[in-house]
């Protein structure tokens, strides 16, 4: 418990924060240890695990071992109501404000609130802004609704708004996936200059500078999973390029 004021403080306190995601498709069981040790010693933030698709029926076993060998929070990013798992700690309850489509906006969250309630997780309501990366990326023919133009700043900033006074606690902005063109850094600007809560970055940061250059325009926490997943080692050049900013933060 306490997740989300672990990721309020570090905000208040101008730390910049950093997320691996886990895909439990792409990951074998065989290569958690070695993940786990390299994220523990890059003193990584908070591990997520999910994706738009879960094609395995793992997620449990997953989070288990993970948890076995590690006490850096493990944080739901589901794609769908099936990936929850109780053995989590925390539960990214996205709502994908950037779309129209009320089932992802509110339809599947009616059909599972009572499972969620029962999971035990600490619930950490996300707006989910999809911005458009350059390619279709899995999420955004998954969730059938348009992602934000790249280049569409102030609807980025209306709509990470709208979220925030709706009552969202976080903002999650996400290229997708894999994208071949990450969240620029203006629009990462332009959002975290006018919201109060948390906001996170992801999608398609494969270099350590491009990681800092974000959070230099403001975001607080970056997550990153393809990059790692083809060169696990990268692991300790974002985690050191995430944190150097913190070191350096007035
Ligand atoms: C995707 O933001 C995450 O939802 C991470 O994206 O896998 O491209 O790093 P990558």
């Amino acid at each position: 418990k306490g997740i989300y004021q672990q990721i309020q403080n570090s905000k208040q306190a101008k730390q910049k924060s950093f997320a691996v995601l886990i895909d439990p498709d792409k990951v074998r069981p065989a290569e958690i240890p070695a993940l786990v040790q390299l994220a523990l010693d890059a003193r990584v933030d908070y591990l997520l695990v999910g994706g738009s698709l879960v094609i395995s029926n793992h997620l449990d076993e997953c989070i288990q071992a993970i948890k076995s060998l590690t006490d850096i929070p493990v944080i739901l990013f589901p794609g769908s109501p099936s990936q929850i798992s109780r053995y989590a700690d925390a539960l990214l309850y996205l709502s994908l404000i950037s779309g129209r489509n009320p089932e992802l906006l509110i339809g599947q969250h009616v059909i599972s609130a009572p499972f969620v309630k029962q999971s035990g997780l600490e619930i950490m309501s996300t707006g989910y802004m999809v911005i458009d990366g350059g390619a279709p990326t899995t999420v955004s023919y998954i969730s059938n609704a348009s992602p934000i133009p790249s280049d569409k700043n102030e609807i980025a900033l209306c709509t990470a708004l709208a979220g925030e006074m709706l009552g969202m606690k976080l903002i999650y902005m996400d290229a997708g996936s894999g994208a071949r063109i990450p969240i620029r850094e203006s629009m990462i600007a332009a959002v975290a200059e006018q919201i109060t809560v948390p906001l996170i970055i992801g999608g398609g940061i494969t270099d350590p500078e491009k990681a800092y250059r974000n959070c230099r325009a403001g975001a607080d926490l970056i997550v990153v999973g393809n990059a790692i997943e083809k060169d696990p080692g990268l692991i300790r050049e974002m985690s050191a390029a995430i944190h150097a900013l913190s070191a350096t933060a007035p």
